[in-house]
């Protein structure tokens, strides 16, 4: 067997963690550091390379820490930056690196550049920001609509001009044009990086390039430039990985950043298989039905788009999204058999793997019933605005349930303990009552758990340079309810089919497709051929190496 020379990230599965659900050490109903640490055993256990740690940075939380009052310092609801050393140092020991979400297109509108920039027209930091004349009629400089709803302006009374702000009117966009805002940004990541991170996965990076005055966000005209700069004024000749996220990348526009000559990112979070799954106009916001040949066309062309050079992310939920067994599973009947299934068609890819916390023992979505339950600033603003459109609350709320952020913040389910073991106070948001079933202890107990199969699809990305570098050809893509695909390196090949419907399914299977080999893993009884014919079992899935 070959072996691999890629990067450690390669091989490494990834997982990422939003500190304020994962898990609460001292009973204030918040997740924190100290409770991290008390899991990296768990973690260690499960075999992950490197977690993706959702901001923890000092932040009045408008929109859970994604709005940073202080860049250097730990938000102490979470603990202190000894903690976190604490968290850098014993996860290393554990083999796992700790990847820092950087979120440098907008600050809260409590840091301190922040409050220095309203303070006058002249103030130091004034250009730190994006600000505009209110138009003729006082209103705002144009009609620019926030991601979270509602106008991208705010007016700032005191010194009479409006600030940008892409999401909350409490995340103010920084100004990027700025060299000296450039200069801040490195210093403080290098800051950390000389802590000893293991990376950092950047949040909206394509919208740092915008250009305002021509209507132009995402994939703006200085998004590289930028990026490149990044590259050598923080990241050159460090052994770290970077993942960017960025709603508008392409095939065709991702190997800018993440192309091997670029030097600029290892790679890209890409959407188009999240978003193609929303309804057109109304977004995400109005169900869908859940669509499998569009997914597989999207998925199949990233992969063979990045198949040479790139590098893919692979990812089914995260923290902005709701839970994948819900979403392209049976939360229900088949949720054993169907989270399992996702998990082999995604681990078995080219690309690096997240894993989202809880998904990993199959946590659902959250049933809300009433919008009191709802914590996210995204899902309350749109109530507003479309319940003042004439959308009845009964509606979106079946959309928020669908779709909503607040299905992935739901606290971890570590036990059947009360507050599924995640704090032994009040916690911020309500558990799942599921909870007494699905939960990580009873997963561990279970050899035949979804947990467990989570475990091998790790390991066997350590094992197998096969399933990091091998080539990608899909199978059947226009077939309504089979993903299939096999993987190719120095003679061997790895063959995945997966069942994505709660029937049976029976499958006259062409020619290139049929192999006999070794049974690696599936979810039903084990499988070593793939004949003329196949009859697979309700969200069957199962890999074969030949
Ligand atoms: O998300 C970017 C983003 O665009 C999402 O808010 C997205 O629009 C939404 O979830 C889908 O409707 C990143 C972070 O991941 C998110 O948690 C932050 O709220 C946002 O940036 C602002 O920092
Ligand atoms: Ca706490």
């Amino acid at each position: 067997m070959s072996k691999t020379t890629a990067p450690w990230w390669k091989s490494a599965t990834a997982y990422q963690i939003y500190p304020r659900s994962f898990c609460d050490s001292n009973g204030d109903g918040i997740g924190d550091i100290p409770g991290i640490i008390s899991k990296l055993d768990y973690l260690a256990d499960l075999e992950v390379g490197f977690i993706w740690l959702s901001p923890v940075y000092r932040s009045p939380m408008a929109d859970n820490g994604y709005d940073i009052s202080d860049y250097q310092d730990i938000a102490p609801e979470f603990g202190t930056l000894d903690d976190f050393d604490r968290l850098a140092s014993e996860a290393r020991d554990r083999g796992i690196g700790i990847v820092m979400d950087l979120v440098v297109n907008h600050t809260s509108d409590e840091h301190a550049w922040f409050v220095d920039a309203r303070s006058g027209r002249q103030a130091d930091k004034r250009d730190f920001y994006i600000w505009r004349d209110p138009a003729a009629d006082g209103g705002p400089p144009n009609d620019m609509q926030s991601f979270f709803g509602g106008p991208a302006w705010t007016l700032d009374d005191s010194t009479g001009q409006y600030y940008l702000h892409l999401f909350d009117r409490k995340q103010p966009d920084l100004n990027w044009e700025n060299p000296a805002l450039r200069a801040e940004i490195w210093s403080m990541m290098n800051w950390w990086l000389d802590r000893g991170i293991a990376g950092f996965r950047m949040d909206v990076i394509d919208l740092i390039g915008k250009d305002i005055d021509r209507g132009i966000l995402a994939d703006g005209p200085r998004l590289h430039e930028y990026l490149q700069e990044m590259h050598r004024e923080t990241l050159a000749g460090r052994d770290v990985v970077t993942v960017g996220e960025a709603w508008s990348a392409t095939p065709e526009n991702a190997l800018l950043y993440a192309g091997r000559d670029r030097s600029e990112l290892s790679m890209v979070f890409q959407f188009e298989h999240v978003s193609q799954q929303w309804d057109e106009k109304l977004g995400k916001w109005k169900p869908k039905p859940f669509d499998l040949v569009a997914l597989k066309r999207t998925l199949n062309k990233w992969q063979a788009a990045l198949a040479e050079d790139g590098w893919n992310s692979l990812f089914w939920g995260n923290h902005d999204l709701p839970r994948a067994v819900s979403k392209y599973g049976d939360d229900q009947q088949y949720r054993v058999e169907s989270a399992k299934m996702l998990a082999t068609v995604l681990h078995l890819m080219k690309g690096t793997p997240y894993i989202y916390q809880g998904e990993e023992f199959g946590m659902t979505n959250a049933v809300y019933t009433e919008i009191g339950q709802f914590r996210d600033v995204e899902t309350l603003n749109y109530y507003e605005l479309q319940v003042a459109a004439g959308i009845s609350p009964q509606d979106f709320i079946a959309g928020a349930n669908a779709n909503g952020r607040d299905n992935a913040r739901t606290p971890v389910q570590w036990s059947d303990a009360p507050q599924a073991g995640f704090s032994s106070g009040t916690p911020w948001i309500d558990v799942n009552p599921n909870y007494t079933r699905i939960n990580a202890q009873q997963a561990c107990l279970d050899p035949a758990s979804i947990h467990a199969h989570y475990r091998r699809l790790v390991q066997l990305r350590k094992e197998l340079p096969l399933i990091v570098d091998g080539d990608y050809q899909p199978w059947l893509e226009a077939h309504p309810q089979l993903f299939a695909y096999s993987r190719h390196l120095d003679g061997q090949t790895l063959s995945v089919v997966a069942n994505f419907g709660a029937t049976g399914l029976q499958l006259d299977v062409p020619p290139g497709m049929q192999v006999s080999g070794q049974a690696l893993i599936g979810n039903y009884s084990s499988r070593e051929r793939i004949g003329p014919q196949l009859s697979l079992e309700p969200y069957e899935a199962f890999a074969i190496l030949s």
